[in-house]
């Protein structure tokens, strides 16, 4: 599919300020019959853009991915691996991208039936993956990430045509209300707030220690905020948070001794396969926006 038959409906980093657009695609694109999620649970993800899983994973598991969290960020291999990002202030570590390539337990949870049934229903079609990380969001130390719609840095930057990709996010730490955890606003996946100016060259070098381009003006998050509220993640380790691509969220810092860390894997539909950016000159790195297309199994 070129950029001639991929028609830009997502108007993003222009010079001068778009009105939001309504999204014209739908959130769930599969149905109750797919998988587990049963049709309430498919119609509240479709109006609110997320859905919480609390006991996704085992007590077992987490105590596992929290010591592939412990190696990772303290492998001498990876400290000048590019994949692994710094906090700008303390140069501890902040997230790590593509974990599959480093951790065979983390590319094996990718496949797991649980995340993959339940990331063809919402997508209603095969699913690769588009993106992993871990965020570490360290005790004292963790710092939060603006208000921002994945989709529009995924749209912009990797050239993702539509949002019909979804992240789940599994807690590996408790996520309490005090140390940083994820605040969603219900409902904003389904207006698509265009960002102001023009994508800096590798912006993905700066923005991932702290996104400037790409984020919705102040006045874009009071409309919303003010229309849709905000909503706090909140659960123990091992619970999940499923939510939309294009679901306004951040965070805030984490100056408690907790850390609030988290395993993110984003699925992509194949239907949905990444074209050229729509608002950067190259495209970003396969580690954080994956062009390999085939389908998880
Ligand atoms: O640019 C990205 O792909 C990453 N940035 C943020 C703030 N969330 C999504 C993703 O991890
Ligand atoms: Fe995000």
């Amino acid at each position: 599919m070129t950029m001639e038959q991929v028609t830009d409906q997502y108007p993003t980093r222009l010079a001068t300020a778009h009105d939001p657009v309504q999204r014209p695609h739908p959130t769930v694109w599969g149905s109750a019959g797919d998988g587990p999620f049963d049709a309430v649970d498919l119609q509240a993800h479709e109006e609110r853009g997320f859905s919480i899983l609390d006991d996704f994973i085992s007590a077992d598991e987490v105590a596992a991915y929290n010591a592939e969290l412990t190696r990772m960020s303290s492998d001498p291999a990876l400290q000048s691996d590019p994949r692994l990002i710094t906090e700008k202030k303390t140069g501890e570590v902040r997230s790590v991208f593509e974990v599959q390539a480093f951790s065979e337990q983390l590319a094996a949870l990718a496949r797991d039936p649980r995340l993959l049934d339940r990331a063809r229903q919402l997508l209603g079609s095969d699913v690769y993956l588009h993106q992993t990380r871990v965020n570490y969001m360290p005790g004292f130390k963790g710092s939060g990430f603006y208000w921002h719609s994945d989709f529009e840095t995924w749209h912009a930057e990797d050239g993702m045509p539509a949002p019909r990709a979804v992240s789940c996010s599994i807690a590996l730490t408790d996520n309490y209300p005090f140390n940083g955890g994820l605040m969603v606003m219900p409902g904003s996946h389904r207006t698509y707030v265009p960002s102001v100016g023009e994508t800096p060259d590798n912006n993905h070098e700066s923005s991932l220690k702290e996104q400037e381009v790409g984020v919705p003006s102040q006045a874009a998050v009071t409309v919303m905020a003010e229309r849709h509220g905000i909503e706090q993640f909140t659960g123990k380790a091992g619970s999940a948070l499923w939510f939309d691509s294009n679901i306004m969220h951040g965070s805030g810092n984490n100056i408690t001794p907790y850390p609030r860390s988290n395993v993110f894997m984003v699925f992509n539909s194949v239907e949905n396969a990444l074209v050229e950016p729509f608002a950067a000159r190259e495209p970003r790195p396969t580690y954080i926006a994956n062009r390999d297309f085939t389908p998880l199994s």
